[in-house]
């Protein structure tokens, strides 16, 4: 048996205003411009560490998060900038923090991997496969115990994506066996990317071309939609959110996309043909909202630069930004917000001494 709830994922198209999806159009079109500068900036040597980026992809963080309430918490895993920028962090501190730099959104101390920013409920970045999803069963028990124990008045739900490498990382059964159980509001959204690293779906998960049967498994209701379609993404996320609100318990979502880009920086992608990238560039999510706009009479040619332009202004500002932003001060900064609840003899004031060794010295345990 299979949870899927066809008629949720067959309603008929969502009438969502043309001012709306011009928006939807210019957040694709941010992080796309933010992240080809990140590549550009990445090879000259400002960004350091690992770095992946989001190109193909930009429909389903921005069409998922269109779904959501502003308060709605957001998890993800290290392909985070796009969710980063769709749920509203300005590019400038999403910059900065792949910068190193202070004026980043983690003060230079997250990377491009680990953006956050509670501010918009965006609960990041995490480098660890899978290690976000128990995260996303926990913030989900948060918003229901804050409702209905605390009596904040109010029902949430969380979005928590990974990747379909994830579908195989023990964490995320032990999650959506916690969130069936306890009846946690959280959706999971695997964006299936078709591959995790260089290993393809089919070679490395089972039951790869029909995973409602990974939320048959925990009783959750499944649905599915076109990741290269912003306005398909959004047309069932908008129902899922809806839906899971009201009923307070989790749901499995399969969107189906593609990265144009290598896996990260360094990727040969021998793995995959030329021919098959060309395939999916073909149905850019971009282009295809562009053109359904211009044939609707609601964008013309001249309009599409200008946003593009614009996009490229604030990315240009960004960069600017994060090459302007000071270097952390190790002094001043290498121990402040890393712990920040002090717990007994070995808390924070004495971690600086602790850790004050050479390299090679076992320090004294304690
Ligand atoms: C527990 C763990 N194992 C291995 C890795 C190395 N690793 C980094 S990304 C990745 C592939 C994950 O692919 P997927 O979940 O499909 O995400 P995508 O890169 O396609 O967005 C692997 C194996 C890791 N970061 N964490
Ligand atoms: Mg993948």
């Amino acid at each position: 048996m299979t949870m899927t709830d066809p008629q949720a994922v067959s309603q008929p198209v969502e009438r969502v205003s043309a001012k709306t999806r011009l928006k939807w159009l210019r957040d694709m079109m941010l992080i796309r411009e933010f992240e080809l500068r990140t590549m550009q900036a990445y090879q000259e040597a400002k960004i350091g560490g690992f770095c992946h980026v989001y190109i193909g992809q930009e429909a389903c963080a921005v069409g998922c998060i269109a779904a959501t309430n502003p308060d709605d918490p957001v998890i993800t895993a290290y392909r985070d900038h796009g969710h980063a920028l769709a749920r509203g962090m300005e590019s400038r501190y999403a910059m900065a923090e792949m910068f190193g730099k202070i004026g980043g959104c983690a003060k230079g101390k997250g990377g491009s991997m680990h953006l956050f920013d509670k501010r918009t409920h965006f609960y990041g970045g995490h480098a660890i496969v899978g290690g976000q999803t128990p995260l996303g069963a926990g913030l989900a028990f948060a918003t229901r115990y804050e409702n209905e124990v605390l009596g904040e008045g109010k029902k949430r739900v969380t979005l928590c994506f990974l990747g379909d490498g994830a579908l195989n990382q023990g964490a995320l059964h032990e999650a959506m066996n916690l969130c069936t159980i306890l009846e946690l509001p959280c959706i999971y959204v695997v964006e299936n990317n078709r591959y995790s690293m260089g290993t393809s779906i089919e070679r490395g998960t089972s039951m790869a071309d029909d995973l409602s049967t990974k939320a048959a498994a925990y009783g959750m209701p499944y649905f599915q939609a076109d990741g290269m379609d912003v306005c398909a993404v959004y047309n069932v996320m908008k129902r899922v959110v809806d839906r899971m609100r009201s009923e307070q318990r989790p749901a499995f979502v399969e969107i189906n996309t593609y990265r144009y880009k290598g896996h990260s920086m360094s990727d040969p992608q021998k793995y995959r043909t030329k021919d098959e990238v060309s395939e999916y560039e073909a149905s850019d999510p971009i282009r295809r909202l562009a053109d359904a706009l211009i044939a609707a009479g609601a964008l013309n040619e001249d309009g599409f630069k200008e946003l593009n332009q614009s996009v490229r202004d604030e990315v240009r500002d960004a960069i600017k930004w994060a090459e302007q932003s000071p270097e952390p001060d190790p002094a001043a900064d290498l121990y402040s917000d890393v712990v920040t609840e002090p717990f007994g003899e070995y808390g924070p004031t004495s971690l600086p001494e602790m850790c004050d060794h050479e390299p090679g010295d076992v320090p004294e345990s304690p």
